[in-house]
C-alpha cells in the first residue's frame, strides 16, 4: 500500500517535470521596496521579496549588494549582511539587514527553484536616499 502510494507521488512528479508543460517557473512577482524605487532608510528596514509561487527554501539564495554611495566613485560592490525568513505561504522571502541601510544604492540577486525544482533567478536595484 505504501508503496504504490509513492510510485502513485512519483508517477504525479514525473508528469510535472514533463519538458513544454506550461508550468510557471518562480518568478519575481514584486518587492518592497520595489525594483528601481528611492526610498528613506526607515522604509528599507526588511526587504520583501513575493513571487509567482512556493519557492522550496532550501534552493534559495539571495545577496544583498550596496553598488554605489553618494560622493564616491568607482564603488566596489560590498556585501550586506541580513537575516531572512521565509513567509508562511512559501511565496514571499524577508530579508532583514543587521545594520540599517545607509544612503547608496542597493542591488538585489536571488535565484530560487519553485515545484518543478528549476532554478530561476532575477536582480533588481532600489536607492536609500
Ligand atoms: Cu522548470
Amino acid at each position: 500500500m505504501r508503496n504504490s502510494a509513492v510510485a502513485a507521488t512519483l508517477a504525479s512528479l514525473a508528469l510535472l517535470s514533463i519538458p513544454g508543460t506550461a508550468l510557471a517557473h518562480a518568478k519575481l512577482m514584486s518587492s518592497t521596496p520595489s525594483a528601481n524605487s528611492v526610498v528613506p532608510g526607515a522604509n528599507a528596514r526588511s526587504i520583501n521579496l513575493v513571487f509567482n509561487e512556493r519557492v522550496i527554501a532550501a534552493t534559495v539564495k539571495v545577496d544583498l549588494v550596496m553598488t554605489a554611495m553618494p560622493g564616491t566613485r568607482d564603488h566596489p560592490p560590498m556585501k550586506v549582511a541580513f537575516s531572512s525568513m521565509m513567509g508562511k505561504d512559501g511565496k514571499s522571502i524577508m530579508l532583514m539587514p543587521r545594520r540599517a541601510l545607509a544612503p547608496g544604492t542597493y542591488q538585489v540577486t536571488w535565484s530560487a527553484a519553485g515545484a518543478d525544482t528549476h532554478r530561476m533567478g532575477s536582480q533588481f536595484v532600489f536607492t536609500v536616499r
